[in-house]
């Protein structure tokens, strides 16, 4: 073990460096694909290339376990010689727990279906966090730490290849004996006379000092990018903040500011106010391809046509007065995020095709958004699926405009790309249809994994 431990720490200065900068792409890579996830821009472009984003993220931020353990070996050494280094302790401490708790949560994020969804939803904001905390300390961090903004004689690893210029980790420890010569490679010119001053007081005297202008371009630049950090970030990071605290992403708050104008209102089955699953777990995360329509009574109709006997349009006075069941059943999206023990109230999807008769030669039932432009479709077999809801009501409350109300489409069997949102018409066709999303790569078939698959017999409900 001794022995062992001595072969990883050779050449160690070597070797943190290029920890260092492997962790740095990691950390890069991560990051890009972390936010290319969340933004909305990026789910339009890049359809089903979503999803292997996600695996791409996952498989990374696995693999920077391995830098990380690497590292946790070299720690003591390391430790010793920032010894008189409170700031570059502070800061190694502060990477270092901001990998470890992306891992984690990564991992918990990875595994949602061992973990649960306290776990989950807990890990996915401890994960939102440290993004929103770490990544602009690590922008920072590199940016101020490249080298032709940090004064080579403050450097604290020196290695002869000086390739310590990577982003992310430390520079450390003047413990090392200063061997590697004046590398003037890749200095901007701009700063070239400085840097052959700082270059030669370091190997002749070391620790000369020379007279400073007040404000250095360095610091200047540090500054600069301190202020660019808060402006762009800034915004993002706050709204963050509000909608984790709830100040504007309940669906309370949702429902206050409601668009939508549908009256009377719907009325909760006493299995649903009290909500009889508890009330959900988690956040919806608000998608839309359109800017979110809204509905009143003047504006809003339900109806299903196509291949059926009795095609039937109603208004919102009479839609409301359809008998409604309950159902408590979670949410998946396909990019990852979940919300749990939803309490739906709302009309199974089968009751509206009985009602209307299917004619032979049926072969799906196409859904259409309100919205104008969304659409999906499921097959006729997919169809006599009992849990498939028209939805009215989730929790004991209206469903409010931003969640897809006054009436969406719930499909607890697939994911929620089929639960199309401002559901207005159900039509029969002959044939398939390719959704919104499919259109752009999705499967056709949305099935969670794990899903029962199961068409229960029709005589059951
Ligand atoms: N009309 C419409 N329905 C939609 C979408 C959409 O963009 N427009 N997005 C789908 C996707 S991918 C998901 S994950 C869920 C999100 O529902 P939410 O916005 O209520 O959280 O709605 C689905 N239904
Ligand atoms: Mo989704």
């Amino acid at each position: 073990m001794k022995q062992w431990l001595k072969t990883i720490r050779k050449g160690y200065g070597k070797k943190l460096v290029s920890i260092h900068a492997w962790n740095a792409w990691i950390v890069v890579i991560l990051a890009v694909s972390g936010l290319m996830l969340i933004g909305g821009f990026w789910r339009e472009t890049l359809g089903i290339g979503r999803v292997w984003l996600k695996w791409l993220h996952i498989a990374v931020g696995l693999a920077m376990l391995v830098p990380v353990v690497y590292y946790l070996f070299l720690a003591s050494k390391h430790w010793k010689q920032l010894r008189n280094k409170p700031w570059q302790k502070a800061n190694t401490l502060i990477v270092l727990a901001l990998l470890i708790g992306w891992l984690l949560s990564g991992l918990v994020l990875w595994q949602f279906k061992l973990a649960g969804p306290s776990w989950s939803n807990a890990a996915l904001l401890i994960h939102d966090l440290l993004t929103w905390v770490g990544l602009p300390y690590i922008i920072y961090h590199s940016i101020t730490r490249t080298r032709w903004l940090k004064d080579p004689a403050r450097r604290t690893i020196q290695t002869n290849e000086s390739s310590a210029h990577s982003p992310g980790v430390q520079h450390a420890a003047n413990s090392f004996p200063v061997t590697d010569k004046p590398d003037t490679r890749n200095t901007p010119a701009a700063i070239s006379s400085a840097r052959a001053e700082s270059d030669s007081s370091r190997t002749s005297a070391s620790k000369l000092e020379k007279p400073q202008p007040v404000y250095t371009r360095r610091a200047f630049i540090r500054s600069a990018v301190g202020v660019g950090l808060a402006v762009t970030l800034g915004p993002t990071f706050v709204s963050w903040i509000g909608k984790n605290l709830k100040f504007d992403n309940s669906i309370d708050s949702m429902l206050e500011n409601d668009p939508n104008q549908m009256i009377p209102l719907p009325q909760p089955s006493s299995a649903s106010s009290p909500p009889i699953g508890g009330g959900a777990e988690g956040h919806f995360r608000v998608y839309t391809v359109t800017p979110i329509p809204s509905f009143s009574n003047a504006n809003w109709s339900f109806r299903i046509d196509g291949l059926v006997e009795r095609a039937q349009i109603w208004n919102w006075e009479q839609f409301v007065k359809l008998a409604r069941t309950v159902q408590i059943s979670d949410f998946h999206c396909v990019t990852g995020w979940s919300v749990y023990k939803n309490t739906w109230e709302g009309i199974p999807l089968k009751h509206f095709l009985e009602k209307a008769g299917v004619k032979p030669g049926a072969h799906s039932v196409k859904f259409y958004s309100g919205d104008g432009v969304y659409t999906d479709a499921i097959t006729m077999e997919q169809a006599e699926m009992d849990d498939i809801m028209v939805a009215v009501m989730h929790d004991g409350k209206p469903i409010p405009a931003d969640l897809g109300g006054p009436v969406r489409l719930i499909i607890p069997q697939m994911y929620a790309y089929k639960s199309v949102k401002w559901l207005n018409r159900i039509e029969i066709i002959d044939s398939e249809h390719i959704g919104y999303w499919e259109e752009r790569g999705y499967d056709k078939d949305a099935w969670l994994p794990g899903a029962s698959q199961l068409y229960p017999n029709t005589s059951g409900s």
